[in-house]
């Protein structure tokens, strides 16, 4: 991979006009990693429900009402090159926790009744069976605790599972889809209601007891997943002035007001955590579990609002804005604060191995499982990663939004290059993202050789995957753009299998 992936100070000038990250953050070092064993950390996953990279302050934001998650990644690292393994809930979260691209455990689109789920080639609810974080953490003694969204199994089916059945030792669970925290009066308050749980949890595991012991959390937090319904307390100071006074708070001030709220409930417990003493000793992770949402869902427009920064894609799109997203880390000590790494290229798959590792015991080979995850702690500690294997995707659906958002059903990601294909190669676009993060200038023609290998990469990891339907519409392109050559390259030979008569073109 390029020393020198896309500039940061570019990506930034793009968000906001000007950088907010700090101009004398270390860079990553050249030295061959050799990582430390501290004593495991007590582990908080943050999970904030589509999130987009470029809607909080410190990824380039500058007038995002985030100050508690700026504080955040001013002490610990940003990543700027860090993908989820899908565009939307169910097999992004499913990937998380079982270090597999989810496609292979066939959790494909957001778990829903189980007719449609039949419909969409899924199970009705994740494998418990299959390794887990969770589990993996609580053979390691570490007690483990699930607070809010979870959505691995549909709620509707007979049976279901909830998260002790994957190695929480106690759940909080909230509504996936529906129910009570799409209520107004609810929902508003459903992110404080999760960290009182949160805490109150902590508090009890201590008086229960388990004092001595690493606990790790999985707080998923609802803020930004549409419908927002923020209250008349949490819009009130993002009401602006209207001449025409107008009672109407627009789309912009309800993203705003739900951003702020939850803002505001990472900072109340990461205060917890200090009050508690545990600040130091836990490693924060914050992450988004898929690009922003689309226009075109009902309720939705203000969630729409969501930043995906320079990027093309949104939720449901396997471009960059619908899988890459923010991840922060802080770990006093171990992980450099005022740091922004944006070389080394990560994936939420990586947590299993990478986290299980941390705890004290590197994964087996049973609880690796399939699973493709790399060690990340190089990257956490700053030092150089250079990732070993390629990222996959697949998504058998269409893309909500824009028709330049349309993505081809299937990307390899490996170093600096990027492509996008349909299985049948009727569309084949190949980025160099050290240079066009933005995906729009297709090389696929001037760069016939890379195509090849990467799409032969691809079609072998497709060939194994379990059969199932998707729908009509996916890899579809309703607008023949971007334009498919680069200037000059007008006479390089198409690419093998290319066929502009399929997909919509
Ligand atoms: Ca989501």
């Amino acid at each position: 991979m390029s020393r020198r992936a896309w500039p940061l100070a570019l990506l930034i000038a793009v968000v906001s006009g000007e950088s907010v990250y700090p101009q004398d953050a270390a860079p990553a070092s050249s030295e061959p990693a050799a990582v430390s064993t501290p004593t495991p950390p007590n582990l908080l996953i943050l999970l904030i429900d589509d999130l987009g990279f470029g809607d909080l302050g410190c990824f380039g934001r500058a007038e995002a009402p985030t100050p508690h998650i700026d504080q955040l990644a001013a002490e610990g690292t940003r990543f700027a090159q860090f993908y989820v393994a899908a565009p939307e809930c169910s097999p992004s979260r499913a990937a998380l926790l079982t270090g597999r691209f989810p496609a292979e455990i066939r959790i494909h689109r957001a778990f829903v009744d189980p007719a449609a789920n039949r419909q969409r080639g899924m199970p009705d609810w994740l494998d418990p069976e299959l390794p887990n974080l969770a589990r993996g953490l609580a053979s390691r003694g570490y007690r483990c605790h699930q607070f809010g969204k979870w959505h691995l199994g549909s709620v509707e089916a007979k049976g279901v599972p909830g998260p002790e059945a994957y190695g929480f030792h106690s759940a909080q669970r909230s509504a996936d889809l529906s129910g009570p925290l799409n209520q107004r009066a609810q929902r508003a308050e459903a992110s404080a209601q999760l960290v009182d749980a949160c805490l109150a949890t902590l508090d009890s595991e201590r008086s229960a007891g388990f004092a001595q012991a690493p606990w790790f959390a999985l707080v998923s937090l609802p803020d930004m997943h549409h419908p927002l319904l923020p209250s008349e307390e949490q819009l009130a100071p993002f009401v602006r002035y209207d001449p025409r006074q107008i009672p109407w708070p627009g789309p912009q001030a309800i993203f705003d007001a739900a951003l702020a709220n939850m803002d505001q409930q990472v900072g109340r417990l990461l205060a917890g955590l200090e009050e508690r003493g545990l600040g130091q000793n836990t490693l924060v992770l914050l992450l988004s579990d898929n690009g922003p949402e689309t226009s075109d869902v009902a309720l939705a427009n203000h969630a729409a609002v969501g930043s995906t920064g320079p990027f093309r894609g949104r939720k449901t799109s396997l471009y960059e804005g619908g899988i890459r997203v923010p991840l922060i880390a802080r770990w006093p000590g171990h992980v450099p604060a005022s740091r922004v790494d944006d070389q080394a290229l990560l994936s939420a798959i990586d947590f299993l191995p990478s986290l299980l590792a941390l705890a004290g015991r590197e994964a087996s080979a049973e609880e690796r499982g399939a699973g493709r995850g790399e060690d990340l702690r190089p990257a956490l500690f700053g030092q150089a990663f250079e990732r070993q294997g390629p990222l996959f995707w697949e998504w058998r659906y269409g893309t909500r939004g824009l028709p330049s958002d349309a993505s081809p059903r299937l990307a390899i990601r490996r170093g600096r290059l990027k492509l996008l294909a349909n299985p049948s190669g009727n569309r084949l676009e190949l980025f160099d993202l050290s240079k066009d993060p933005y995906e729009l200038d297709n090389l696929a023609r001037s760069e016939p050789e890379a195509v090849q290998a990467l799409f032969a990469e691809l079609k072998r990891w497709h060939a194994g995957l379990p059969a199932g339907a998707g729908s009509p519409d996916a890899g579809k392109r309703p607008l023949p753009w971007p334009k498919p050559t680069l200037p000059g390259a007008a006479k390089a030979a198409p690419p093998q299998g290319e066929n502009p008569s399929e997909d919509g073109h």
